[in-house]
């Protein structure tokens, strides 16, 4: 992966020494940061930036056309080469691995064997040298864990099914899933399915496929938590939870009391344990999981997200002042609590269709999520501009094509995929070799927010700008204070910094986006469509 090493170290080379579009223009008055300033930190925590791998569509490492565990292995190089100050790999701090574990989906959101790595990806020593290569280079590997739910050819479901039809109610597993027997009336607003050959009908949310695992049993709480820690034992660093809030269906109390006591127990085991949950639902919700874990951000992800409206249409201060009312709402909860932000994921619509690159919405974007607090997701391909949406055929497949590579890899479409419109406008080959690119972009992004700690750990404090066409936070960590201020529309800014804070502005960091930063005095001019980092006494 190294083969054009020349060409990135011009563009390392660039990043510190200053093109236009990148860093800052300097003035007389003011300096603009020397080497020093980008030069990244090594996270030590779990305030990292992360990219979903959907793993099947990823990388294809033995040439059958699906991805695997080894294709992840062979393009570690491109998510980070464990080195953070060389400029040549994009950076990602933690790896999330949609679900792999032996299931008939290309999904694999029905698990059959929670045990066994599904073979078309690859053997659990995979996930050991995966995860062995990733740690050697400080990168985080977290598993897709779906236990609302199990597939129908999951031991537990045939032992369940076998109790059933033999009557057996001494059996353990007679009581492992959610159902109701004929005659009884069912609960209402949950949908159920006929267990063949009994008088039983299952609990099935999702798809008669997705069997409901039943809570109020000590011997499947006791089941799902083995699995994690068998994983953990392997070695892998935490989990994203599927479908957090359905573990008792429309009730998110017991649901959020449930996670409280799983994560209790995982942290146990490990206390630095990494844990996010999917709850997609409001943030009245999503608050009553934070006592236990980290949500997703779904508010501000999607098209009419506010991420992408602030991107867009430069009403970044709705976005930041967002951000600290979450923060300071989830902290009150839950003093480790972080904001996880991203704009999309395998169930939605790629961002690359509705925020062109050519027009530089899709760089605002990843400004405003990747320049902020906590730790945000990449979706794997973003930092290309992929395209994909569900559209006329109504498929998630189409959210899951096959990565860009441009280089032969082998991985195809998942199936049931239909998307026929233009994926990218350049591959990942060609876009490495780009200074210019989205994904080098996106590469240089990372190494601002690495080299500038406070950004994503710091108290976050939204900065109220008379002029609101801009908007910005100020951030400090470990006696070390940073502004970031996003102009997002398509005119330059002028901000008088002294009317926004008290504090002594000591320099332009590092600036980014379509135009530059330039400060004189305390006037900070930001050209349009770009954002600065400043650093603060
Ligand atoms: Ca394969
Ligand atoms: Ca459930």
């Amino acid at each position: 992966m190294k083969r054009i090493t020349a060409l990135f170290l011009a563009a390392a080379l660039l990043l510190v020494c200053g093109p236009a579009a990148l860093a800052a223009e300097a003035s007389d008055e003011a300096p603009v940061a020397d080497a020093a300033s980008l030069t990244p930190v090594a996270a030590e925590d779990n305030h990292r930036v992360f990219y979903e791998i959907f793993v099947g569509s990823f990388s294809d490492s033995d040439g059958d056309g699906t991805g695997d565990l080894r294709g992840v292995i062979d393009r570690m190089d491109y998510l980070n080469d464990g080195d953070d100050a060389d400029g040549l790999s994009l950076g990602a701090e933690g790896l999330w691995l949609s679900p792999i574990f032996a299931s008939p989906s290309y999904h694999k959101y029905d698990v059959d064997d929670y045990y066994a790595i599904d073979p078309a990806f690859g053997t659990e020593q995979d996930l050991k040298d995966l995860t062995d290569l990733c740690h050697e280079r400080n990168v985080k590997v977290i598993l897709d864990l779906v236990i609302n739910h199990t597939g129908t050819g999951n031991p537990w479901f045939e032992a369940f099914a076998q109790a059933h039809r033999d009557g057996n109610t001494d059996d353990p597993y007679y009581d492992f899933y959610c159902y109701y027997t004929e005659g009884e009336t069912p609960p209402a607003g949950r949908t159920f399915a006929k267990l063949a050959g009994t008088d039983v009908y299952y609990e099935c949310n999702f798809s008669e496929a997705m069997p409901e695992l039943n809570y109020d049993s000590e011997a499947v709480r006791q089941a799902v938590l083995d699995v994690a820690k068998y994983y953990l034992d392997l070695g892998v660093d935490g989990f994203r939870f599927d479908a957090a809030k359905y573990i008792y269906f429309a009730d998110n109390e017991r649901s959020a009391e449930f996670w409280k006591w799983y994560i209790g127990q995982l942290q146990a085991i490990d206390p630095e344990v990494y844990t996010v949950a999917e709850v997609w639902d409001a943030d009245g919700i999503t608050d009553l999981y934070y006592p236990a874990l980290n949500c997703f951000d779904f508010t501000t992800a999607q098209k009419d997200g506010l991420i992408v409206q602030a991107a867009q249409a430069g009403n970044v201060d709705r976005y930041t002042s967002y951000v600290q009312t979450y923060l300071d709402r989830v902290h009150a909860l839950n003093e480790d609590a972080m904001i996880v932000p991203f704009i999309s994921n395998h169930d939605m619509d790629r961002a690359g269709g509705y925020l062109p690159s050519a027009n530089g919405n899709m760089q605002m974007a990843a400004n405003l999520y990747l320049l902020s607090s906590g730790s945000p997701f990449i979706y794997y391909g973003e930092e290309l501009g992929m395209r994909g949406s569900r559209g006329g055929a109504s498929t998630d497949a189409n959210r899951r094509l096959k990565m860009e590579w441009g280089d032969g890899d082998t991985v195809r479409d998942p199936e049931g995929a239909s998307y026929d419109h233009e994926r990218v406008s350049a591959t990942a080959a060609e876009q490495m070799a780009d200074e210019n690119s989205l994904y080098s972009y996106y590469k240089r992004l990372i190494m601002i927010r690495k080299a500038n700690p406070a950004i994503c750990r710091g108290e976050y404090t939204a900065l109220p700008l008379e002029d609101t066409r801009a908007g910005g936070f100020m951030a400090s960590y470990e006696g070390t204070t940073v502004m970031v201020l996003h102009n997002t529309t398509q005119d330059p800014v002028t901000i008088n910094l002294a009317d926004v804070t008290g504090l002594e502005i000591t320099g332009i960091n590092a600036s980014i986006g379509m135009g530059a930063a330039a400060l004189d005095g305390t006037v900070l001019t930001l050209d349009a469509q770009t954002s600065v980092v400043l650093g603060c006494a």
